[in-house]
């Protein structure tokens, strides 16, 4: 009896652990010089925080694999980017990260969030246009934690 409490209350706690999983990936390299990514989109954002470098072009490539109306456009607020995307199918968004930060990028009415973290070059300065969010918080504290024991990422 008590073993079964105890199995129960750990698969509950791995399943509220699942919930808050953000799915991160960093931008890969292309040989023409682009930082590639993919992103599904099918009830959420996947993967939802996306790292990039700063100055380098970026290309997006959203798979809208749903037509719920709430994930016809996707927004980039920090970049000025409003792109729509066609149901069941794949559009590239293409920019340059040209600020540093955490910007969010959500659909038009902001139920499906992602971060785009944009890393500036060793020593670059932060920008204050970077819209807060979760992420950039456990970031910045991150951050700090690691500058607190002297190693620089
Ligand atoms: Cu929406």
């Amino acid at each position: 009896m008590e073993v079964a409490v105890t199995v129960g209350i750990v698969v509950a706690g791995l399943l509220v652990a699942r919930l808050h999983l953000h799915h991160r990936q960093r931008a890969s390299l292309t040989v023409d010089g682009y930082q590639k990514a993919r992103v599904v989109i099918n009830g959420r954002y996947r993967p939802d925080m996306l790292r990039v470098q700063q100055g380098v072009p970026v290309r997006l490539r959203f798979l809208r694999r749903e037509d719920n109306p709430c994930s016809e456009r996707v927004i980039f607020a920090g970049f000025g980017i409003d792109r729509r995307l066609p149901a069941f199918q794949e559009t590239t968004v293409e920019f340059v990260p040209t600020v540093a930060g955490t910007f969010l990028f959500t659909c038009q009415w902001g139920m499906y969030r992602g971060s785009l973290v944009v890393t500036a070059p060793r020593g670059g300065p932060k920008s204050p246009r970077a819209i807060k969010s979760e992420e950039s918080m456990a970031e910045a504290k991150e951050r700090t934690y690691i500058k607190g024991q002297g190693i620089e990422r």
